[in-house]
């Protein structure tokens, strides 16, 4: 087989992006490897040219940065690839290069010895049998490669060596990465290794195809109780996956996961593990520490019961008879309801051990979730603290764990916190194998309807030098397994990736980033965003410095238009984890508290008056932390309960930083339009198109996010905002001001996500109640559609204007709305995008703007409503600017994802 490889500059990029829908993708898939397979049978003929006929369906190729089409139209070098040995992932990885061939240029050949030019892949004893005068280094470990461009008798050798079969895949894929990057072959030696032995991605689906916290559609994996009939996207998934170097894929949610250890069941993961095994991704699998008792007929999970002990014996016995190589089980106990050790009166190294026990004779691993906490805290008792719960926990315990348990630590001590300070437990366990969590799908980041590159947030984790015994110990080295001489390490990724991935394109930069910084922490964010952008949009220079930039400005804009100042995220704790709903985090028992009040605002967290957390960091670091002269401002009210006019280092008082900080964010969410407003013409219309309306959602959202900090700080603090901001916004006509037909005025809660507290609905009044909380997951009942009015007499300047319409998109029904100007209609929408809450809040008021409408003094402005089934077609305000000038202000704007 035969792949090319280009030889002169790009041309500019194709228009090839990413497919969407799934069926199309799958029929495009078939199709093309049916043509694939018939082409390698063509022995003896030189070159087939398909490019032509081909183009349409290489545009969906659905493979995110796999889809390397960008250098296609380039001259090709022509080489024969050439496999050693009959291993799978040999084979798997010589297929890649063929299907790289085809990819570019359409272009297939066979049988050509002739061929002055070789990419030979294999693992290095079967690279030096063949090609004994090529000096592949004698010490390459398993997983890692060495790449070597010799130019004999003219042509060009390409040797892969892998340290085993996985290392020869991952150096083809890393061949292919220069290609797809450069458009040139290697000159120089390549040889690379993994930083971390474990480097895994944990989903967390369901059974029934749901899965918790993805936002990227249904299962890849189960449907309807069951392991899914079709899993070719499983192994498209495995293929992205090793693309990077992840070895490892928990399939199951770690919540629930009886269920999963039933016969049938493991017999559906044997065939998830045969779809991945020939990319080198090992199946592991979450498991219940109570399954002895739920689905095992015994009347105790006690692990150490010797009848509990035999049971987990026969069922791993069972696993590894249908999954040879099962990577290991994660385990989350003690947690959020899950059942666990506690119960016994025992400890989590009792129950980790109890699983090692049965997984050490196969090879298996235990990876013991330290996310264990009590969520009925003591709101009043000034000295509870979740955040000191897993180094309580854990910390005595170091050094009882088998050597074939790693303690699975998520980046901070609450729970994926857009800013929260790094876990001390990484520095409180010397004589344990750890293992950092992080999270791709974006949680408590914006649930990929916001661009949040989370490279720089798992960087500024992983460079963090925590000094445990006045030495240099940063979190990669200690997970890495070098501070503390631990023979395993490693990062997981809780990817959560459904059929349409992660559901967002810009998204998939963040799974890509994690592969490559549990590989290779030191790479830099911004080099890992250049890679990324460069083999999945546009290799032209001015769209990788523009897309550059843009996710390195995501990540900080998301937290100045989200929390502040170390107070994380400030979202709907015990609901969606979206929008913004500031007091649900305070007076209950989960501990994400905030503390504020009329005179103040933080946690604590000091060993001299709070809870003692700073303690459990090593003490340069808790020096650093304890004192307010040293504490960095970003953390400030994560360790310490300040006054509203305490300066900070920046010199302004902390209130003033919270306006400041969600002007700030909102503004950065409007430049990321105009940003990528400048990339039209030079890049994929279909993906240009989508991102746009993805981001001018966002721009929307950041504004909900802003108002609702800034009003909900200033009532609380009393104290206005030095700029004459928060409070006042001179373009805005509330909907309650309106003159109203048919729509009536409700109260929205939380009250700060709606402009001064209310809205108006086209359905039944919303009332809160005691009931309303209880019931606020389910639907409102279903009304019959009716139309309703808010209309506005305009008394502002002549000119060409922006009018944004802020409303609320519900589940439960598609209301639509039409925007009218003296009884004209200028915009009309339906609100049919998939936000969270049947409820109008923060999770789904959305703005809608209506760009560059002339409108003059005495104009009549009107919103018209149609309620549709349990969607009111709620209405907050409207705003009235004069029009943007800026490129991001395109015509008229939907800004609904889907
Ligand atoms: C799988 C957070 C999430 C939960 C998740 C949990 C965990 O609390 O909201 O959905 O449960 O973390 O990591 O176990």
């Amino acid at each position: 087989m035969n792949f090319a490889i280009p030889t002169q500059a790009p041309t500019p990029p194709s228009p090839a992006f990413r497919g969407t829908t799934l069926q199309g993708i799958r029929t495009m898939r078939r199709e093309r490897y049916a043509i694939l397979n018939k082409i390698d049978f063509l022995i003896g003929s030189v070159l087939v040219l398909l490019a032509g006929a081909l183009a349409a369906h290489a545009q969906t190729a659905d493979q995110a940065w796999l889809d390397h089409t960008l250098w296609r139209g380039t001259k090709p070098t022509l080489f024969l690839v050439r496999p050693l040995g009959e291993n799978p992932m040999v084979q798997t990885a010589a297929q890649e290069f063929r299907r790289e061939f085809y990819h570019l240029y359409g272009i297939s050949g066979a049988n050509i010895d002739e061929f002055g030019n070789q990419i030979v892949i294999g693992t290095a004893t079967d690279v030096r049998k063949g090609y004994p005068h090529v000096e592949v280094p004698s010490n390459l470990a398993p997983d890692s490669f060495w790449i070597n461009t010799t130019h004999p008798r003219g042509g060009t050798l390409i040797i892969v060596a892998g340290g085993d079969e996985c290392g020869a895949l991952y150096g083809a894929f890393a061949l292919l990465r220069v290609f797809a990057e450069t458009g040139q072959i290697p000159n120089e030696t390549i040889r690379s290794h993994p930083a971390m032995s474990i480097r895994w991605v944990d989903e967390w689906d369901n059974a029934n195809g749901a899965i918790e916290r993805g936002y990227g559609g249904p299962s890849i994996f189960f449907d309807n109780g069951h392991v899914s009939d079709d899993l070719s996207q499983v192994s498209q998934y495995a293929r992205l996956l090793a693309s990077v170097g992840i070895n490892g894929c928990n399939v199951n949610n770690v919540n629930g996961a009886a269920p999963f250890l039933e016969p049938d069941m493991i017999k559906g993961l044997a065939r998830i593990a045969d779809a991945m095994r020939p990319w080198g991704v090992r199946l592991a699998m979450s498991v219940d520490i109570a399954s002895p008792q739920k689905i095992g007929g015994l009347k105790t999970f006690d692990p150490l019961d010797p009848a509990v002990k035999a049971w987990w014996t026969a069922k791993v016995n069972e696993i590894y008879a249908a999954i040879p190589d099962l990577a290991g089980f994660t385990v989350k106990a003690d947690s959020e309801g899950q059942p666990g050790p506690a119960s016994y009166g025992r400890s989590p190294a009792d129950a980790a051990n109890l699983l090692a026990a049965a997984l050490a004779p196969h090879g298996g691993v235990v990876l013991y979730r330290a996310f264990v906490y009590n969520n009925h805290l003591d709101y009043n008792d000034l000295k509870a603290d979740r955040a000191r719960a897993a180094y309580d926990i854990f910390h005595p315990l170091d050094g009882k764990f088998a050597p074939n348990v790693v303690v699975q630590i998520k980046y901070g001590p609450i729970d994926f916190q857009a800013e929260e300070p790094v876990s001390p437990l990484f520095a409180g366990l010397r004589k344990t194998n750890e293992a950092m969590e992080v999270q791709i799908t974006q949680e408590y980041t914006g649930q990929q309807r916001h661009l949040v590159y989370l490279a720089p947030l798992w960087k500024e984790k992983l460079d963090f030098d925590l000094r445990a015994d006045n030495r240099a110990t940063p979190v990669k080295e200690i997970i890495e397994g070098k501070s503390f001489n631990r023979p395993l390490g490693g990062m997981i990724g809780v990817s959560c990736v459904g059929r349409d991935w992660l559901g967002a394109p810009l998204a998939m930069a963040n799974l890509y980033a994690f592969g490559r910084l549990a590989w290779d922490p030191n790479l830099s964010a911004e080099q890992i965003a250049a890679e990324w952008t460069r083999q999945t949009i546009s290799n032209n220079p001015s769209v990788i410095s523009t897309v550059d930039a843009m996710l390195m400005q995501s990540w900080p804009a998301y937290v100045d238009y989200t929390g502040f100042l170390g107070t994380q995220t400030l979202t709907d704790i015990t609901g969606s984890h979206y929008g913004p709903n500031i007091e649900s985090s305070e007076r209950n028992g989960w501990g994400q508290w905030h503390r504020d009040d009329a005179n103040g605002i933080g946690m604590d967290r000091t060993v001299a008056t709070g809870t003692g957390f700073i303690g459990q960091y090593p003490p340069q670091v808790a020096k650093m932390y304890e004192w307010l002269a040293t504490c960095p401002d970003k953390l400030l009210l994560f360790f310490h309960h300040v006054p509203w006019t305490y300066k900070l280092h920046s010199g302004k008082t902390v209130i003033q930083h919270v306006y400041d900080s969600h002007y700030k964010g909102a503004a950065e969410a409007a430049d990321l339009v105009n940003e990528w407003a400048t990339l039209k013409a030079k890049i994929d219309p279909t993906l240009f198109a989508d991102e746009l309306a993805r981001l001018q959602y966002q721009a929307g959202h950041a504004i909900v996010w802003r108002d609702a900090i800034v009003q909900y700080f200033l009532k609380e603090s009393g104290i206005p905002d030095n700029k004459g901001r928060a409070g006042h916004y001179p373009g805005r006509l509330e909907a309650e001001d309106a003159r109203l037909t048919g729509y009536k005025i409700f109260d929205v809660h939380p009250w700060e996500d709606a402009s001064a507290g209310k809205a108006v609905t086209c359905g039944p009044v919303i009332t809160p109640s005691r009931d309303f909380f209880r019931r606020r997951a389910q639907p409102p009942a279903p009304q019959n559609s009716s139309t309703c009015s808010a209309e506005w007499t305009y008394s502002g300047p002549r000119g060409r204007h922006d009018i944004a319409v802020q409303y609320f998109d519900l589940q439960g029904g598609v209301a639509h709305f039409q925007l009218e100007v003296n009884g004209k209609p200028v915009a009309s929408w339906a609100a049919d995008a998939k936000l969270p809450s049947f409820w109008p809040n923060g999770d789904n008021s959305t703005r809608y703007t209506a760009s560059d409408i002339p409108v003059k003094r005495g104009d009549l402005l009107r919103v018209e409503g149609t309620s549709d089934a349990s969607d009111p077609a709620a209405l907050d305000y409207i705003e009235i600017e004069p029009a943007s000038q800026s490129a991001g202000s395109v015509s008229l704007s939907s800004a609904n994802p889907r």
